[in-house]
């Protein structure tokens, strides 16, 4: 009886790690999805909304991904290319701007090496 106690418990432990690990997941993603938004304003160094390859030069984090971006092959990622990018490939909507704000805020008052 005892052991079969230990068993639910168990079970119940994986569970809630199971749980926890998809939050973490899902959280990753929202969080690289909100990186992404903040990336693409300050990129935007022309404010036309949107970024075009002569942009990223230089930029290791953006750069290699842009190709995957522009779907048109046009040589510039718009917003709502952004957006089609996001959704495949973290499965989230584009975060609201306020929150794009925030990650951007998050990585200025990281510590820096
Ligand atoms: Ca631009
Ligand atoms: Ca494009």
């Amino acid at each position: 009886m005892k052991v079969l106690a230990s068993y639910a418990t168990a079970f119940a432990l994986l569970g809630l790690a199971a749980h926890a690990h998809a939050d973490a997941r899902s959280d990753y993603y929202q969080r690289a999805a909100q990186r992404d938004t903040a990336a693409f304003h300050a990129l935007d160094v022309n404010h036309d909304g949107v970024v075009e390859r002569s942009e990223i030069i230089g930029d290791n984090d953006f750069g290699p991904r842009f190709r995957d971006m522009d779907r048109n092959d046009d040589g510039i990622v718009t917003e709502a290319e952004l957006a089609l990018y996001m959704r495949e490939r973290y499965g989230v909507d584009a975060p609201s701007a306020n929150q794009a704000t925030m990650a951007v805020q998050h990585l200025a008052a990281a510590p820096s090496p």
